[in-house]
């Protein structure tokens, strides 16, 4: 990026930056190395010697390169990019100038993650995603460590290291990788209520994102704010993606996780490069602390949410990404945060669970980076100064001056003086006995959870009881399979009974007390707006005689409208089409599939369908793509090969363009054929489709 647009960060980073242009080869140390292919060895086929100190630092460093992957969150993605306010609304409850100054961008650094996989694992595992933000403030560096969803598993943080040892691959075999779908984890759930409503988010297409850049962001945790005289206001944190919140289906997640396991991370990192930014709007909810009693949860209850039609989300600011990071390992592996960074005007409160990370991620990073001065690498480095008296240390790069490193002094003049505008912690008066005890204000592990359930369109119920019935079914223990259902039934007994069918248990007895019947709109993803294809992926099926009309008419269109297409074919290169015209073929449809793609269009030209109906690849991807629920095109000839993908309950045209269920067909390109396409995709899914028997 040029000039001026670049961030306060960027510009910082320029001081890290290493060129290997116009350079040549050298140790460690600096002395220049004109071979590394062949060891110093006594004889050309004698023993390697010690002395080959080029040798050794290579081996050596090499040896040396992993650093522990995270514990929990170990798979990731980041990118870097703004934030700005959209007013001073915020004025007058916090004093955090980054989210009350209109016109500042503030750099930030943005890590998304799954939670449960290793390093190495596929993308679109069904988990939480993480949604970790530095924002590098003039103030400092504020962390908003948050996830896709908006609650969590436990209340209390003593319970995370026994709910991540069971949803981790059990320790015996180390099996499955990155899968909540085995034994020790719904053990562990039938034994703690408290992970209901959380598992029924886990259980929703909310755990398979279609797109980081589709994914909402909660700071999960009842914050407070704190204004220019100390008053505090409680505020929760709500990310929205301008693309809406969208996802993949379970079919589609597992065929991704082998045909493209960085499929998240490739979209991001795409995305970026191409130029369509991605793009969050920052609301909170704000609860005054008159208001702390007035909810039938209490708000230190990390398993809650506070309904966004009781408390509106009040949009505060835009956030966008428009770099890629250098260096993988140097930025996006050693970024380190923590709840605990904040910046005057952010405060904590007594809420257990973030209480326990005020001290996890602090000390999580000593044995993940390697001691106490992992906040001097460029990516975690404040834009302001640091001034200080610690001192040595593993890694330590200041070559701090003086010789006072201690406070108060008078040698070193005082010097670094205190901050007359210092962060001041939020002063709330506390009284208790020492007591281990949880709340009784903690003690309703259902409510809410029916609530999330009540608020699901049908289709969203019908995934949900299939990935219970998936989940379920992999759990070896029948007790544990029972322990589970019985549990559910507090949500809602139709749930339970829905699942018991498909796992071969009894149905469990309804409970005495009614579920409630409340519903919260804005928890349902049909809800979300379907109203852009931008940046959707669409794949257009061609062989050798394709219309090349077809496909000029619907990639304008596409493109007009800010979707993204390839041109898929057996084989590289290009095709012939019907004209005679050559039609470049993006990629060969051995390397891709359809779960790779939002929408597939079969263009017309009669020698390319009947090329295509004798290729199982291609019929395979129209079937599958109709399958999963995707907007599917066809035209002129094109149209029979629904036919062949045994696509036959809906309506189709070969004249008039005709949509159903997401069908799009016409006899030719024409404007009204284009805009019912870009409809359908814009929809995202097409979950009302009858599939009848269609393989995928
Ligand atoms: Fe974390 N969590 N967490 N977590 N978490 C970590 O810190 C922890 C929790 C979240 O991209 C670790 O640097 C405890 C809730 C994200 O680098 C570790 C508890 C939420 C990331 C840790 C929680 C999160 C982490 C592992 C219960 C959503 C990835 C590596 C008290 C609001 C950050 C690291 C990144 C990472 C501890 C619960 C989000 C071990 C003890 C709730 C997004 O410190």
């Amino acid at each position: 990026m040029a000039g001026d647009d670049r961030t306060a960060k960027d510009r910082q980073l320029d001081a890290d930056r290493v060129d290997p242009d116009d350079s040549v080869l050298t140790t460690d140390q600096g002395i220049p190395i004109g071979e590394t292919d062949n060891s110093l060895r006594a004889g050309e086929r004698g023993p390697t010697l010690m002395e080959d100190f080029h040798f050794r630092e290579k081996i050596t460093h090499f040896d040396h390169e992993r650093i522990p992957e995270r514990v929990v969150h170990a798979r990731g993605a980041g990118a870097y990019g703004y934030f700005e306010p959209y007013d001073d609304v915020l004025a007058g409850v916090t004093a955090a100038e980054f989210l009350t100054t209109p016109g500042t961008r503030t750099p930030v650094f943005v890590r998304f993650s799954t939670v449960a996989g290793s390093r190495g694992s596929a993308d679109t595992v069904r988990d939480v995603r993480g949604f970790a933000t530095k924002f590098y403030t003039a103030q400092g560096n504020f962390d908003l460590v948050g996830n896709n969803m908006p609650v969590f598993f436990i209340q209390d943080g003593i319970k995370f290291p026994d709910f991540v040892h069971a949803v981790k691959p059990e320790p015996h075999r180390e099996i499955p990788q990155a899968s909540s779908a085995h034994d020790t984890l719904w053990d562990f759930v039938q034994l703690q209520p408290e992970t209901t409503h959380m598992m029924m988010w886990l259980m929703s297409d909310r755990a398979l994102p279609r797109s980081y850049r589709m994914m909402q962001g909660f700071g999960v945790h009842t914050f407070r704010f704190v204004d220019g005289d100390g008053a505090g206001t409680f505020v929760k944190f709500h990310w929205k993606p301008k693309l809406g919140t969208h996802s993949l289906v379970w079919d589609e997640t597992q065929k991704i996780a082998g045909k493209d396991p960085d499929f998240n991370r490739r979209d991001l990192w795409d995305a970026i490069e191409g130029g369509d930014l991605p793009e969050w709007e920052l609301g909170v909810q704000l609860v005054s602390e008159a208001d702390e009693h007035k909810f039938d949860f209490d708000l230190l209850d990390a398993t809650k949410i506070i309904p966004e039609e009781e408390v509106p989300v009040q949009p505060v600011g835009r956030m966008v990404l428009d770099r890629n990071p250098d260096n993988f390992f140097a930025e996006t592996e050693q970024v380190a945060f923590h709840t605990a960074n904040v910046v005057p005007g952010i405060d904590f409160t007594n809420d257990p669970l973030l209480q326990a990370r005020l001290f996890s991620y602090l000390d999580t990073q000593l044995i993940r980076l390697g001691g106490p001065n992992f906040a001097q690498l460029p990516v975690n480095r404040p834009l302001n100064e640091v001034r200080n008296h610690h001192r040595d240390g593993y890694h330590q790069t200041t070559v701090h001056q003086g010789k006072a490193a201690y406070h108060p002094n008078t040698v070193g003049g005082g010097c670094p003086a205190l901050a007359p505008d210092g962060y001041v912690h939020y002063q709330e008066r506390v009284d208790g006995s020492k007591i281990r005890k949880r709340s009784e204000s903690f003690a309703d592990h259902y409510s809410q959870a029916t609530l999330f359930w009540n608020s699901m369109a049908d289709w969203e119920k019908d995934h949900i009881v299939a990935a219970f019935r998936f989940e379920l079914g992999k759990v070896g223990e029948m007790a544990i399979r029972e322990g589970v259902l019985r549990n559910l039934a507090n949500v809602d007994h139709e749930l339970a009974t829905r699942v018991a069918a498909g796992v071969g248990v009894a149905p469990p007895e309804k409970p005495a007390s009614r579920a409630g019947d409340r519903r919260s709109p804005a928890l349902s993803q049909d809800n979300s707006p379907k109203d852009s294809v931008a940046t959707r992926q669409i794949a257009i099926l061609a062989a050798d005689g394709v219309d090349a009309g077809h496909i000029r008419s619907v990639t304008e269109a596409l493109t007009g409208a800010g979707a993204k297409w390839e041109v898929l074919a057996a084989v590289d290169g290009s095709v012939q089409a019907a004209s005679g015209d050559d039609v470049a073929v993006t990629r060969a449809l051995t390397t891709v599939a359809s779960v790779l793609y939002d929408a597939v269009v079969i263009p017309g030209g009669e020698q390319s369908v009947q090329n295509l109906a004798g290729d199982g690849d291609a019929v395979h991807f129209v079937s599958e793509a109709f399958k999963h629920g995707k907007a599917v095109g066809a035209l002129g000839e094109g149209v029979s090969l629904l036919e062949t993908a045994r696509i036959t309950a809906v309506r189709h045209s070969d004249g008039d363009a005709v949509s159903d269920q997401g069908v799009v067909t016409a006899g030719t390109a024409t404007g009204e054929f284009t805009e019912a396409l870009v409809e359908a995709i814009a929809a995202h899914r097409h979950p009302e489709r009858d599939l009848g028997p269609i393989p995928a």
